[in-house]
């Protein structure tokens, strides 16, 4: 009787985990741990899926120098998106990058220098949110 409700359990367990991912293509980028790489230049335009959903990029600077990079994130009309970074220089340390703060419908940008062999996460959540509403994520390297 226990091992049956156990069976079913993971069965189950299974089933929402497979119904969850073809929900949404979003999935697996909603923690620092499953970011997605971004490339430099290319548009993210996905959706938020919730209040408290959260999407989250990075980038590794592989290039062996020093680059600035811009990022930016266009906020859907009448509502607030805000942008996050977190740059990891090569020896480990961790730094907040803040944007401007554009409003409901404005455009959060900063800039920075990611180190030869450092890391920047990218973080994106909503001050207000509504469903369906594509936000514009990109950066520019140069
Ligand atoms: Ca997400
Ligand atoms: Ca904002």
């Amino acid at each position: 009787m226990k091992g049956k409700l156990l069976s079913t359990l993971i069965a189950s367990a299974i089933l929402l985990a497979v119904g969850t991912q073809s929900a949404s293509a979003n999935i697996g980028d909603d923690t620092r741990s499953d970011a997605r790489w971004a490339n430099p230049d290319f548009h993210y335009t996905p959706s938020l899926l919730s209040p408290s959903d959260e999407d989250w990029y990075y980038w590794d600077n592989e290039t062996g120098s020093n680059k600035f990079i811009w990022a930016g994130l266009q906020s859907p009309a009448g509502l607030n998106y805000d942008i996050t970074g977190f740059l990891i220089t090569p020896s480990g340390q961790e730094y907040t990058l803040y944007s401007n703060e554009s409003g409901p419908g404005g455009f959060d940008s900063f800039g920075t220098t990611i180190p030869a062999g450092g890391k920047i996460y990218f973080r994106i959540k909503a001050d207000m949110f509504d469903y369906g509403q594509k936000y514009d994520f990109h950066f520019t390297r140069q």
